[in-house]
């Protein structure tokens, strides 16, 4: 039988384990790359395991979220970086350099590849055909340590692209008339995989776009062949010789096949607060818009920013509407800036941001309030752009163009009509790769390096080993769809504690409950009760470690999302799922829960146990389930992973 692209890419790097679907495989990692709010985690947990280098091809540590650098907490946090980076073998690409995403792709990304990313967006990567996942920093200082890489092994949907895309119509699209149809949790425990002529007609940028969103899906990846274009691409890029073929093979099997026919998508947005409410913009158009933000790692390369420009045409941007663009990196940027796109765009009225993902997360560019922002990001989560009730859309950046000019969220074909503009289409750049005087090389690592920590970088709190009983009030009961950004938020009032554990567990869950840390503290710990989806969006491990820190031991939940359920494990708390979703209701905040014979539900050969949850306040027992590999089991048992590997060590 014939392999797909996913499979190949998988045995290629296979270590351990069998390649069915649900079972756990080891991946041996060919790269990695962290960011500067995963990153102080990543390296300090690198520390813990007391060793000498990292052992990786390529590991790339960027400083792209907090590059405003608003309090010396963030700029301390990049010097550590930057000494960790030296003194570990690593590329420290400096804060203003761009986005990891846009500057690994620039950099270092290649096809038949595995990348492993301390950050969601990882899967940008399979646009070049690689394997490119992402991680808790845990798993990634443990990758750069040596070990593989543990992950079950998905499903593989292949997506067959058919027809054209029409005019105005662009990959951002694809993407969301993907979310459209199946949701933010369409995608768990998945891998899309891109062919058919639509996917061979799309350039490489477009192909990121869409892998870089299969995030918001809930994908473990996504991943398109490597051919002609990205041999092409990588050729612009000065990096011809990275390029292999892969492609699936004639008689390649796949679990499940979505067909999108590309000639039937028209531009698509994605509504306030969530990424899979999508619809037409057609339907939304007249909508008043204040801010209009081009930027981030879906929609930020030079290609979408070249169409912005084109797309712009010279037309004024609105009097009423702050039209910003924010590069995903500095390289792009400055080739914009040579071929004249920075100055047009800035005398129509657009404004000019440093690279950086700082809007995306709340960190600039706060839209007012009572205001309609639009913005070309992969995620608008109430509250990530730095308001309560904020009401942020997303978008492609043509209709982002033709908003910024009519003042109003706008289908670009409308606007080109009145404007008597042509669509853009897909410029490729020419000369863009080379030198970037931002990334700097590893020198080899180095041991006489002193890891420079400031006072607010703290050490990593370590678990305790698993008691047979677990007991505790319910702190906390939540419905669907928590995110990451709803358990720690990235704000930069909050930002800037990611490396002092004390402190930012004080804002645990302080969107959805400001009482919640302090309540935690007050009863000792406890558990949480969530819906579907737990834990969806970011890999922050510390949306999993501060629980932890609070005495939090177990989350039930009727779903849980696959990175924030790795980490619960690599931390030792228990992410246990209710066997009948009904019994969510018998639980109640402030109920106090028992669960007994622990260790027994945890230890064995199985990799699904049930225990019972004892609702002593409504005297009812509730079946739970754990499902965890032996070697996730291990973790609990030992209090988590940073303690298991060091035993094992
Ligand atoms: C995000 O988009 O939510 C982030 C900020 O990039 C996170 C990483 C983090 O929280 O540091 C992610 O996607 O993993
Ligand atoms: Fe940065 Fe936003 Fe991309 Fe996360 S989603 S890496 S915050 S640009």
């Amino acid at each position: 039988m014939g392999h797909n692209v996913t499979e190949k890419l998988v045995s290629d790097h296979l270590v351990e384990g069998e390649m069915e679907p649900g079972e756990e495989v080891a991946l041996e990692i060919d790269q990695v790359l962290s960011q500067d709010t995963t990153g102080t985690m990543v390296w300090l947990q690198f520390e813990a395991l007391d060793i000498d280098e990292q052992k990786t091809e390529v590991a790339g540590q960027y400083c792209d979220h907090q590059t405003y650098q608003f309090d010396l907490k963030n700029t301390d946090d990049h010097r550590f970086l930057k000494s960790a980076a030296q003194k570990y073998g690593a590329y420290y690409s400096r804060p203003g350099n761009g986005i990891c995403h846009q500057v690994h792709k620039e950099n270092f990304a290649a096809p038949g590849k595995t990348l492993l990313g301390a950050d969601s967006h990882t899967q940008t990567q399979g646009g070049l055909g690689m394997l490119s996942i992402g991680a808790g920093g845990l798993d990634l200082a443990t990758a750069m340590g040596g070990s593989p890489y543990y992950v079950e092994m998905p499903e593989v949907v292949n997506v067959r692209l058919e027809g054209e895309l029409p005019e105005w119509a662009t990959a951002k699209d694809v993407i969301l008339e993907m979310l459209r149809r199946l949701t933010v949790k369409g995608g768990v425990g998945k891998v899309f995989e891109y062919t058919g002529p639509g996917a061979e007609a799309l350039e490489i940028p477009e192909r990121c776009t869409i892998a870089n969103m299969g995030t918001e899906l809930g994908a473990t990846s996504s991943v398109f062949p490597s051919d002609d274009k990205t041999r092409d691409y990588l050729a612009r890029l000065g990096r011809e010789e990275d390029y292999t073929e892969l492609q699936p093979d004639p008689d390649a099997e796949y679990d499940d096949e979505v067909t999108v026919d590309l000639s039937e998508l028209e531009p698509l947005v994605a509504c306030p607060s969530m990424p899979d409410k999508v619809v037409p913009v057609r339907e939304v158009e007249g909508e008043e818009v204040e801010q209009v933000i081009v930027g981030s790692c879906t929609n930020g390369a030079y290609e979408d920013i070249k169409a912005f420009s084109e797309a712009l045409d010279g037309n004024a941007v609105h009097e009423d509407v702050h039209s910003i663009v924010a590069p995903a990196s500095k390289q792009a940027a400055e080739l914009l800036a040579r071929e004249g796109d920075v100055a047009d765009m800035m005398d129509a009225g657009v404004n000019w941001s440093e690279s950086t993902c700082g809007a995306c997360i709340g960190i600039g560019h706060v839209p007012a309030s009572d205001s309609v922002s639009l913005r070309t990001f992969n995620r608008n989560f109430e509250g990530r752009s730095g308001i309560e009730d904020d009401s942020v859309y997303l978008c492609s950046p043509e209709v982002a163009a033709a908003s910024s000019v009519t003042g109003e969220i706008t289908d670009p074909r409308d606007y080109a009509d009145s404007y008597d503009v042509e669509a853009p289409g897909v410029v490729l750049p020419d000369g863009m790769g080379g030198r970037d005087p931002d990334l700097l090389d590893p020198a080899d690592a180095d041991d006489d390096v002193e890891l420079n920590k400031g006072p607010n970088i703290g050490s990593v709190p370590l678990g305790d080993e698993l008691e047979d009983t677990i007991e505790g009030e319910t702190i906390l009961k939540v419905g669907d769809d928590i995110t990451t950004d709803h358990i720690i938020p990235a704000t930069s009032d909050i930002l800037k504690y990611r490396s002092n554990i004390d402190k930012l567990s004080e804002y645990t869950l302080s969107r959805v409950d400001e009482e919640f840390a302090s309540r935690a503290k007050e009863k000792g710990g406890g558990l949480i009760v969530g819906g579907e989806n737990y834990g969806q969006g970011s890999s922050r491990e510390h949306a999993a470690l501060c629980p932890m820190y609070l005495g939090i031991e177990a989350v039930v939940a009727k779903s849980f999302a696959r990175i924030h359920k790795a980490n619960l494990l690599n931390f030792g708390l228990l992410p246990l799922t209710f066997e009948d979703n009904d019994d969510y209701d018998e639980i109640e905040e402030g109920d106090s829960l028992r669960i007994d014979s622990v260790l027994e539900g945890v230890e064995g050969e199985e990799e699904e146990t049930q225990l019972v949850v004892v609702n002593e306040s409504k005297d009812v027992e509730i079946p739970v389930e754990l499902d965890a590999s032996l070697r996730e089991r291990e973790y609990l048992l030992a209090g988590g992973k940073l303690n298991h590997t060091k035993q094992q060590a």
